[in-house]
């Protein structure tokens, strides 16, 4: 690896315990002749440094060497396990809401360099635990967006990567990983890679095992969907949207499975969904295939009820489950820029692919689909969506997860009641996460005084007992009352108190005697000499009959 001179603006060294949070961080420098980084973190030899994070940073306009090799980790963040035995590790690295961009070459660099083998891919390196990268932006940055080497089970979620990749001299992606161990890539979106040596949104590089990428959005990148390295195994791609990929989806699919995918080409695309090479056991499964444009595959693969619809060239793998109707999504090629316009490719009542997937043996209680449905309801489906009939399962309240219609003053099945100061006071939202999906309902007004009521009426329901629950978080101060209520349901008004939280918590109406065949569900809100940073979130919102 390179040894001469590096700079950066901070440089953290055999230091634990120690948060980096709310800087700008920048660079005068404008030439690029010296590696630099804006933040610099290094583990020299010092063994297992613990709690390392940096929170809440501007990064932007970092000019460094141009070059593919080890120029690629400089630019952001780059944190670097740097040993002569093998010991040299993080045990709790946080890298989180950072916005990184205009830097060369990489926004975000994890990685590992062993002078004792002089290679930094080997894939015995110590691995770093607790390492959480979330809700990071990085955009337009030369190199790789996200990069996560030598990890064991690390989350990397909710980033977004946008116009990576923009200086075309090594194969750089969007984001990926090599010698890590159970790592979770999920919620993130990747868009505008611009090559297409690499230039894919997901790659499991070299030396992993079991990773896992679902819940993704990749698209309009110029170096396709998803590449595997071939030495990964075990890896699954699943409940991923790719619309709008060049150059290839699948590059080099492996000794891994792909499942519930939804792949879009529109016109104009010529794109191949599988390339380079694939093993000849790789598994796809149950995924849509929407193709307006043109495609090929390669051969081999075992693929089961996939949905090939559109296109279908000679290549097409010989699926004997496999569905050729319109899968009748809500709206092909829809989806825009932000993870919850994959909304676009939710199914829709009369869908031929609901219930005729494959079982697969990754569901189960707590396995959920792109929309936070657990999996199965019935048989699986294919695609993205578990969408099951309203009524027909659990599921008895209207846009229980608030995930129909993005953000929006007027959620689908919602009614709203406007009291005093709060004619905006109830709207979906994606801020802060959701309890399951993208988005939640969100109770809030500048005011300092305020009430709102946020509810739908559930009708056809059959005499007996039901329990009624969301989950909940609620902000600030001045609250009068703030509530979970079940009324017009033959008896008279019960509810539960939403607590003073700062994470989510479910809160339960139990007990509600339906006797007229209907009940009102609402929440209500009312706020008095609030500070006017008062806040509720609702999500998940569940009636249950249980007797
Ligand atoms: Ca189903
Ligand atoms: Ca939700």
């Amino acid at each position: 690896m390179y040894s001469g001179p590096i700079e950066s603006v901070v440089y953290i060294y055999n230091t634990q315990n120690i948060e980096l949070q709310s800087l700008a961080i920048t660079s005068a420098r404008t030439d690029a002749s010296t590696y630099r980084c804006a933040v610099y973190v290094r583990n020299n030899d010092y063994g297992v440094l613990t709690h390392v994070a940096v929170k809440d940073c501007e990064i932007y306009g970092i000019r460094s060497v141009i070059d593919g090799n080890d120029g690629r980790f400089f630019g952001g963040i780059f944190i670097n396990q740097y040993s002569t035995s093998d010991t040299a590790s993080f045990d709790g690295l946080v890298l989180t809401q950072n916005y990184i961009h205009d830097c060369d070459m990489a926004g975000i660099y994890i990685q590992a360099y062993d002078e004792s083998r002089g290679a930094w891919d080997h894939p015995n390196t110590a691995k770093s635990t607790n390492v959480t990268v979330s809700n990071n932006t990085i955009a337009t940055v030369g190199g790789d967006g996200i990069v996560v080497n030598f990890t064991a089970s690390a989350v990397v979620d909710h980033n977004v990567a946008s116009d990576v990749t923009t200086h075309n001299v090594a194969p750089f992606a969007g984001i990926w990983t090599a010698c890590s161990d159970d790592i979770k890539i999920e919620y993130n979106e990747v868009y505008g890679t611009n090559i297409s040596q690499d230039g894919m949104a997901f790659d499991d590089d070299l030396f992993t095992n079991r990773s896992v990428f679902q819940y993704n959005y990749s698209h309009d990148n110029a170096g396709g969907f998803f590449q595997s390295m071939r030495s990964g195994k075990d890896y699954i791609v699943r409940y991923n949207v790719s619309q709008n990929d060049s150059t290839r989806i699948f590059r080099r699919p492996y000794v891994g499975k792909h499942y519930n995918n939804v792949i879009y080409l529109d016109s104009g695309y010529e794109t191949p969904i599988t390339a380079d090479s694939i093993e000849v056991n790789s598994e796809f499964y149950n995924n849509i295939v929407y193709v307006t444009g043109k495609t090929s595959y390669l051969v081999g693969g075992v693929w089961i009820s996939n949905n090939f619809y559109g296109a279908h060239p000679s290549t097409e793998p010989d699926d004997p489950a496999k569905i050729v109707a319109d899968p009748q999504v809500v709206n092909p090629g829809g989806a825009r820029v932000g993870i919850g316009t994959a909304v676009a490719y939710k199914l829709t009542a009369t869908s031929p692919v609901i219930n005729h997937g494959r079982d697969v043996a990754y569901s189960g209680p707590g396995v959920l689909d792109f929309f936070g449905n657990e999996i199965p309801r019935g048989t699986h489906n294919i695609g993205i969506d578990e969408y099951y009939a309203s009524g027909s399962m659990v599921g008895l309240v209207v846009n229980p997860g608030f995930e129909v219609d993005c953000a929006t003053l007027t959620p689908t099945g919602w009614s709203v009641y406007t009291g005093t100061g709060s004619t905006h006071a109830s709207y979906t939202e994606g801020n802060n996460g959701a309890h399951t999906g993208f988005y939640h309902l969100t109770h809030f007004s500048g005011a300092s005084t305020w009430n709102v009521y946020t509810y739908q009426t559930i009708s056809g329901l059959s005499t007996g007992t039901y329990t009624l629950s969301a989950w909940v978080q609620r902000h600030g101060g001045g609250f009068k009352s703030c509530e979970l209520e079940a009324k017009n349901y033959g008896g008279s008004l019960i509810s539960a108190t939403i607590p003073d939280t700062s994470s989510w918590q479910q809160v339960e109406v139990p007990s509600i005697q339906v006797v007229n065949g209907q009940i009102e569900i609402g929440f209500w809100t009312d706020v008095t000499n609030g500070d006017g940073t008062s806040y509720v979130y609702i999500d998940d919102v569940v009636l249950r009959k249980d007797s």
